[in-house]
């Protein structure tokens, strides 16, 4: 049975997380096996304490069109070899389903992928970035502080990792010859 909701409010503190949050996700890299290139720095670094790569405070709404639903990210910074710690990334499981992103703290990128299209932008502090309906979406921290965002999504977009785990986005971003890099991943 939904639950209608009642009016909220809540606080993002200097780290990033939401409160109150009603669910909470913190991804660490053996939960993102096979998403990054280099299969041997994966490995170092699962052997080397597997590390925290990012955590999402979620405020759930109900799964219904009207609603929507407030959550933030701390990505962390760091490196899988040359490719900057970034989220799993998805498509909405109802692909129609919008989504906006506002910067918080630190420095990324947002790669957007749509039927071999891609798309990368920044996203920092102050930014408003805007996922249109169809794209998948997936946020990368090329700085060394912690990327922070808010993201606001419709209560009944639901989320679809299976086929980024199956197709993977078509760009990387990486740090390459003291620079960061966006490529194609099949020329990277
Ligand atoms: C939700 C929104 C974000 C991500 C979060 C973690 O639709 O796009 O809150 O969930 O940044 O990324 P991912 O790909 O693991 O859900
Ligand atoms: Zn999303």
């Amino acid at each position: 049975m939904s639950v209608t909701p009642r009016p909220l409010t809540a606080t993002i503190d200097g780290r990033g997380e939401l409160s109150p949050a009603t669910s909470t996700v913190r991804r660490h890299v053996s939960q993102m096996r096979g998403m990054y290139l280099d299969a041997d720095a994966e490995a170092a670094a699962l052997r080397d304490g597997d590390p925290l790569v990012y955590e999402v405070y979620q405020y759930d709404m109900p799964a219904s069109v009207g609603e929507l639903i407030p959550c933030t990210t701390v990505l962390h910074p760091g490196r899988i070899g040359e490719e900057f710690f970034m989220t799993k990334g998805h498509y909405h499981e109802r692909r129609d389903r919008a989504e906006v992103y506002y910067g918080l703290q630190g420095e990324g990128r947002l790669v957007l992928a749509r039927e071999g299209a891609a798309e990368v932008v920044a996203l920092s502090a102050g930014t408003v970035a805007y996922v249109p309906p169809f794209w998948a979406h997936r946020t990368v921290n090329v700085g060394e502080t912690p990327l922070v965002f808010l993201a606001v999504y419709h209560g009944d977009a639901g989320h679809d990792y299976a086929t980024i785990e199956t197709d993977g986005f078509p760009r990387v971003v990486l740090w390459r010859d003291g620079a960061i890099e966006v490529l194609s991943r099949d020329e990277a």
